[in-house]
């Protein structure tokens, strides 16, 4: 098991990747804003679990892959389809139910796809997408394309049976999955600590013979340092790696959750201070990457961007009752 080291060291990352980083984390930050407000006023038909706090670990990872790659995402996916590209409208308009979202509003929140962009699925069943990826990474192998899959779950979903199936499979198979471990500290209202046997999620890669990385999930260069090292590896036909990501959600488990049972607020703020976008804000602005003013264009380009998709959303028409057994076999 090894921890990769702090992101700090820019040698070999270029302006334009940096910029990517900064846009996606903010993109994604802004975009869930809008949909716990929209929840909060009725206007999201489901539950919906927002990523806040996370957006180092999408927008590294998806960073290090290329387009044909795949993702296997979960019920706190948003994140997940934004950074591998996937149009911001459609995505939103699938959140609030519509017939102009990425699946004519079928897939909602939690169960949203986009072949055309690799998200291949996104699951709330928590750990399903793990032994899936290893099927992936084998079909990837049998067609003998370069292709990897990112496979994203919690802390909660190490504790499942699928992750140690998964694990073991992909590892026999040498499929070329990165897993993506988000250990944000909790599987709802129970913290890690109480809920699995070792300290370190990443330790457990070593029982499938497979590289385990811990990575400062709240540093968006070390999660793309490790993800590249990772996709680097399967690419060569090398295998799967397991990377854990320590980060945190800010807000509860789903919208409706305040999230303040189960956790102090002096805890909530002393993550809160390591947010991961201000992180790299501040790294951009002292390595002289990028000024204020190039940084507050890009910050007001987000903001209209996202208003525009949820304006599209707001919109768009829901699919009409003709439809109802459309899909259904
Ligand atoms: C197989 C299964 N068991 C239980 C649930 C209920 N459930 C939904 S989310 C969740 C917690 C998941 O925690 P984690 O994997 O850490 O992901 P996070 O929500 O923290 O992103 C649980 C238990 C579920 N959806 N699927
Ligand atoms: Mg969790």
């Amino acid at each position: 098991m090894a921890s990769a080291g702090a992101g700090q060291g820019l040698e070999g990352l270029d302006k334009p990747l940096l910029m990517r980083l900064y846009r996606t984390m903010l993109i994604i930050r802004r975009f869930e804003e809008s949909i716990a407000d929209l929840y909060r006023r009725g206007l999201v038909p489901s539950s919906a679990h927002v990523y806040i706090g996370q957006e180092a670990v999408a927008a590294g990872v998806c960073a290090a892959l290329g387009p044909d790659d795949y993702v296997l995402s979960t019920h706190r996916g948003h994140a997940h389809s934004i950074a591998k590209g996937v149009p911001l409208e459609k995505l939103a308009a699938e959140i609030l139910g519509r017939a102009t979202g990425l699946n004519r509003g079928r897939g909602g929140s939690m169960r949203p796809c986009c072949p055309e962009k690799g998200v291949l699925y996104s699951c709330p069943i928590v750990g399903s997408n793990i032994p899936i990826a290893a099927g992936v990474g084998l079909a990837i192998r049998l067609r003998g394309t370069d292709q990897v899959v990112a496979c994203f779950f919690g802390d909660g979903a190490s504790n499942i049976g699928d992750f140690h199936e998964g694990l073991n499979l992909a590892a026999i198979w040498k499929a070329p999955v990165i897993y993506v471990c988000e250990n944000n500290q909790y599987a709802i209202s129970v913290h890690v600590s109480r809920s699995t046997s070792v300290r370190d999620i990443a330790a457990r890669a070593a029982s499938y013979g497979i590289p385990g990385l811990i990575v400062d999930g709240n540093d968006v260069i070390a999660v793309y340092k490790a993800a590249r090292w990772a996709v680097d590896r399967a690419r060569r036909g090398l295998g799967p790696s397991l990377i854990e990501a320590k980060t945190y959600r800010w807000l509860g488990h789903h919208v409706g959750d305040p999230g303040t049972a189960y956790r102090s607020r002096e805890e909530v703020e002393a993550w809160k201070a390591r947010c991961p976008i201000k992180r790299l804000r501040s790294l951009l602005i002292s390595r002289e990457v990028a000024s204020e003013e190039e940084l507050a264009r890009v910050e007001a380009e987000v903001e209209a961007e996202v208003e525009k998709a949820m304006e599209f959303a707001l919109n768009s028409p829901f699919a009409g009752p003709d439809e109802l057994y459309d899909f259904v076999y």
